[in-house]
């Protein structure tokens, strides 16, 4: 006869026990001490992300109810009819009775939970009446915000400092909000009615914002919409949701809403902003601002992929050092910034860059990482390639 060494009556199993309890103790502790991650689903500070935890509670205690019924009869089952008290199993097969029951009690459960799930859900969808848009686009890998009312469109990107310290636990902790930070963040105002439109310039992203309940994916070709009316003032941080690629990880949101009044100032702001970047690039630079501006852009726009000393990842993203674009013809050197190359990561950046600060990383390439070319490219030289 075939024997497995011990059997599940064996006596192993009780002495087993104690230390199956230790190591579930062990695994459940420390989780357990950082009670300030909460349990529970996040309220949220917008009406749906507050519908979203009512519903995620009212079928958290359907399912507590159903259990302590179940749990109930099986417990009292064991006790009060178990075997050594003479009990003798009762028999009610083909029982019409019964069969009906146990089909009609779930299935009453179940349209008891799918209503007010399909009322959050159709809420959750209508974007009607909105009081302002804002389109997200999504990049490999940062993310695009364009008030379309406001004619304000700007760039979100990670943090400065973050990318560099990623394998240095030293300089990760002295980071504020490592990774989940940004250089610019999306400023909304309370109690509006906002759109978002959602949609990719390259791979499939998906904006997510915990506080306000939206997740929405962000797709090249397709555009999504959602909508959050904020009723707190606060920084809300959120994260892409789609694996899109190497920096999947690296393109974190922050939502900052402001009071109406805070908002109108914010927006003068950055219309004031706006104004004097195209002033800039209407002047003759010099060579060192071209430097300062160039290394700026490049680390936010371009490290990503080149690397931030300009050696690329071999077989991935090609290096800048000794590149015979960068060290060549300056004219096809802007066209593929400008333009990209099509069918790959390398993106076209006239849409994301001035006229300033395209001639600065351009320039900035061409004279750093040991390509000594000495050629400058002034803004106006981009504005007439456009
Ligand atoms: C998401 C990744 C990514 C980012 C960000 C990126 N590039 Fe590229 N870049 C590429 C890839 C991939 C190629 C190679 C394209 C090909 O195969 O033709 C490339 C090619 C280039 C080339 C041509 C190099 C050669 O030797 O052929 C230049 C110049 C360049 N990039 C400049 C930039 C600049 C300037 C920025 C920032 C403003 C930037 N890139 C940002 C991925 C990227
Ligand atoms: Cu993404």
């Amino acid at each position: 006869m075939l024997s497995t060494g011990y059997s599940i009556h064996s006596p192993l199993r009780y002495k087993l026990a104690p230390f199956l309890l230790m190591l579930i103790l062990i695994v459940c502790l420390p989780s357990m001490a950082h009670a300030d991650f909460g349990v529970n689903l996040p309220e949220g500070v917008t009406p749906i992300s507050n519908k979203i935890y009512g519903l995620h509670m009212t079928i958290f205690w359907v399912c507590v109810a159903i259990g302590v019924v179940v749990f109930s009869v099986m417990i009292y089952s064991m006790i009060f009819h178990r075997k050594s008290k003479g009990a003798v199993a009762a028999n009610f097969h083909e029982s019409t009775a019964i069969e009906l029951v146990w089909t009609l009690v779930p299935l009453a459960i179940l349209i008891m939970i799918a209503v007010p799930a399909t009322r959050v859900l159709i809420d959750l969808e209508n974007t009607d009446e909105a009081e302002m848009t804002v389109k997200i686009t999504g990049y490999q890998w940062k993310w695009q915000y364009e008030y379309l009312d406001e004619k304000i469109s700007f760039f979100s990107n990670l943090a400065k400092g973050a990318r560099e310290a990623t394998r240095d636990a030293e300089k990760r902790g002295s980071i504020d909000h490592y990774l989940l930070n940004v250089d610019k963040r999306l400023v909304l105002p309370i109690n509006k009615r906002i759109r978002f439109l959602m949609t990719s310039n390259d791979v499939i992203h998906s904006w997510w914002v915990r506080d306000l309940g939206v997740k929405q994916d962000a797709n090249p070709g397709f555009i999504n919409d959602s909508w959050a009316t904020i009723t707190k003032p606060g920084i809300y941080r959120g994260q892409c949701a789609e694996l899109c690629g190497k920096d999947h990880g690296f393109m974190p949101i922050v939502v900052e809403a402001k009071t109406q009044e805070d908002y109108d100032v914010w927006i003068k702001e950055q219309k004031a902003i706006a104004a004097a970047a195209a002033a800039a690039g209407d002047r003759e630079w010099t060579k060192d601002e071209l430097m300062v501006k160039g290394q700026e852009v490049y680390s936010t726009s371009c490290a990503a992929c080149h690397g931030v000393t300009g050696q690329g990842v071999p077989g991935a993203f090609p290096a800048m050092a000794g590149s015979k674009v960068v060290t060549g013809d300056v004219k096809e050197h802007i066209k593929t910034v400008m333009d990209g190359r099509a069918g790959t990561a390398m993106q076209a950046f006239k849409g994301q860059l001035d006229d300033a600060a395209m001639a600065a990383v351009i320039t900035y390439e061409r004279n750093a990482f040991g390509n000594n070319t000495g050629d400058l490219v002034q803004p106006a030289t981009i504005k007439a390639a456009r």
